[in-house]
């Protein structure tokens, strides 16, 4: 038969000419595709059939289950004469000509970030030949593979972060961002753990959510595109299913990459990136990836040493103030208890600056002592502020 291209081509056919079992349905249902790290996903097929008559209602449904097969949503229907795509030929038919072919493109955004299982139906009625081709899920997002490290879980010792959260069930499962008012765009906003993935141990564990944002070359204080994603104890910034490179809904083209942390100042690369779907590394631990404004990244030595974000941003408005109005000390005593400073509380809070699980404001490993370092403490008084435009 002659394909959607105009060329030879075989397709899957039911052949309802000659099957005569009104109401049957036969399915053809794809693996589990994972939709984690794709943003903008379409799915793409062509179909082909001639209606014997307003009377034999032949069908084409396409559904879509994001829980293994337990619900579905239809996506797409037509039967008898609206599913035709011809009216020439004879039957039992078959196209013989590109034009006969309908091409289908539907939006299936609204399932980036999960994993979901596709089924195309065929409801007989014994009229005439159905055909489908050129079936396609495509990721139409810009893509980048991004490295950071956050340093109140940083371990310059061994070159990981700490995964203290997951290991007391803190991480949520669903992204901390849009609750603690953080501008998204383009989609962004709502992500959620793929089952499992906080159950990753190892290098790849994770340790917490990261908002990534795509700034406009021109303006890099317009966000153009938000994602939250999984960073893991390597580095690795990774989408919701825990392994794949985040997607984010843009056209290709040049963007600047900033990635924002909770109680961490936020950084941008210094220059625009050209970005496109095939994952673009920026690597934000080296010296050598250059980033916005002065001093953005905190150096640390040690066995490994990294450019890491500065911790201490407890009230997340891109400052590290130790002393005076709005700082960041009092709500971590606040958490405690303020005639109970030595009390310690288990939280996922903003107030947990070194990340371990547990608000603390004195004795060791206290949440109060990194907030003054990063000012200075010999300046306890200076402002430490987040280099973004
Ligand atoms: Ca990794
Ligand atoms: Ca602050
Ligand atoms: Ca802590």
């Amino acid at each position: 038969m002659t394909g959607a291209d105009g060329n030879t081509t075989r397709a899957w056919r039911m052949d309802y000419y000659y099957y005569n079992a009104p109401g049957q349905e036969d399915r053809l249902v794809t693996p589990v595709i994972t939709l984690g790290g794709s943003a903008g996903t379409r799915l793409n097929f062509h179909h082909a059939y001639k209606p014997y008559g307003a009377n034999y209602t032949d069908g084409l449904r396409v559904e879509i289950s994001a829980d293994c097969g337990t619900n579905w949503t239809t996506l797409y229907y037509d039967e008898a004469l609206a599913l035709g795509t011809t009216t020439t030929g004879s039957s039992p038919w078959s196209p013989t000509a590109a034009n006969q072919w309908e091409p289908h493109e539907i939006d299936l955004s609204a399932y980036d970030g999960q994993s979901v299982v596709l089924r195309f139906t065929g409801v007989c009625d014994y009229g005439d030949r159905l055909y489908l081709d050129n079936i396609a899920v495509t990721n139409s997002g810009v893509r980048v593979a991004l490295k950071l490290m956050l340093e109140g879980a940083y371990d310059s010792g061994t070159g990981k972060m700490r995964d203290d959260l997951r290991l007391a069930g803190l991480v949520p499962g669903s992204e901390p961002y849009t609750a603690l008012g953080f501008t998204q765009a383009a989609g962004g906003g709502g992500e959620v753990t793929q089952a499992g993935v906080t159950s990753v141990t190892g290098d790849n564990a994770v340790v917490d959510w990261v908002l990534v944002e795509l700034r406009n070359a021109a303006t890099p204080a317009t966000i153009v595109a938000t994602r939250a994603a999984l960073l893991q104890r390597d580095g690795d910034v990774v989408a919701e299913d825990g392994v794949s490179p985040v997607a984010l809904l843009a056209t290709a083209g040049s963007y600047n990459v900033a990635v924002r942390h909770r109680n961490h100042l936020g950084v941008m690369t210094l220059n625009p990136m050209t970005l496109g779907n095939t994952p673009m590394a920026i690597d934000l631990t080296q010296t050598s990836t250059s980033t916005y404004g002065t001093n953005a990244r905190k150096s640390v030595s040690g066995a490994f040493p990294a450019q890491v974000l500065w911790a201490g941003d407890v009230t997340y408005n891109g400052q590290v103030k130790y002393t005076g109005g709005g700082n960041d000390r009092d709500p971590v005593l606040i958490t405690v208890g303020s005639t109970t400073p030595n009390n310690s509380a288990n939280a996922y809070s903003t107030r947990d600056v070194n990340l371990n699980g547990q608000v603390k404001y004195t004795g060791s490993s206290n949440d109060r002592d990194p907030i003054l370092l990063n000012v200075g403490s010999a300046t306890p008084n200076n402002v430490r502020s987040e280099q973004l435009p």
